[in-house]
């Protein structure tokens, strides 16, 4: 199996987060993204959307964070990352889509400005990801994960930006469920953290 991948993307961590949590031992591949690698005729054989990141299973190709995380939690997950009941699924999909929604246009977006340069309106962005993280901290009082008593793919999927959100000047030391939920998806076994850069406003210990 392997993963292409750039360390300082989050939806490629949100990938590698995964295949580590279920075990998986794949090869990392780097596309080097400031070379302009993702929009070379090979890479845009493997995902026309010119992006990172993107699973290679012995040939079957999936591009998409998301998709990746559905495909491995369908074909590999031995523990319930993507319940089959519809309204478990429907919990989970709740999620996904906020991942590629808000959490994209929010602490995504912001921490775009600070580590690649995006153009971006800062301020703009920055409000975005505290209306996001504001609606999550309150979906998590009382509960421990996201979309089910134990932790599934919705949590994998909202992990990597939030926790780097301090990177793109998002203050998250307000939001103390959704602080104490980062702690606990990082105690899960096989854990692997999203490298840091030193950009932003300094981390939360
Ligand atoms: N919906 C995609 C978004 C992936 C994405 O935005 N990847 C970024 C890196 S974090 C990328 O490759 N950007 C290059 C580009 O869009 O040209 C996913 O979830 O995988």
């Amino acid at each position: 199996m392997k993963l292409y991948y750039h360390p300082l993307s989050g939806h490629s961590h949100r990938a590698q987060l995964f295949l580590s949590l279920l075990g998986i031992d794949a090869d990392l591949i780097e596309v080097d993204l400031a070379a302009g690698a993702h929009k070379s005729p090979e890479f845009l054989k493997l995902n026309p959307f010119g992006q990172v990141p993107v699973l290679d299973d012995g040939g079957t190709i999936i591009p998409d964070s998301n998709a990746i995380l559905v495909y491995l939690a369908k074909k590999h997950a031995v523990e319930n990352w993507l319940p089959e009941d519809p309204k478990g699924a429907a919990a989970v999909q709740r999620w996904l889509s906020v991942a590629a929604g808000e959490i994209a246009y929010g602490p995504c977006a912001a921490r775009l400005v600070t580590v690649f340069g995006a153009k971006f309106d800062a301020g703009e962005v920055i409000a975005r990801a505290h209306v996001v993280l504001k609606r999550i901290d309150a979906e998590l009082d009382g509960r421990r994960w996201m979309a089910a008593e134990y932790p599934t793919i919705a949590d994998v999927a909202l992990y990597s930006y939030i926790a780097r959100a301090p990177e793109g000047n998002v203050d998250r030391s307000a939001y103390t469920n959704v602080n104490a939920w980062l702690e606990r998806v990082e105690a899960l076994p096989g854990f692997v953290a999203f490298q840091k850069t030193a950009v932003g406003i300094p981390e939360l210990a």
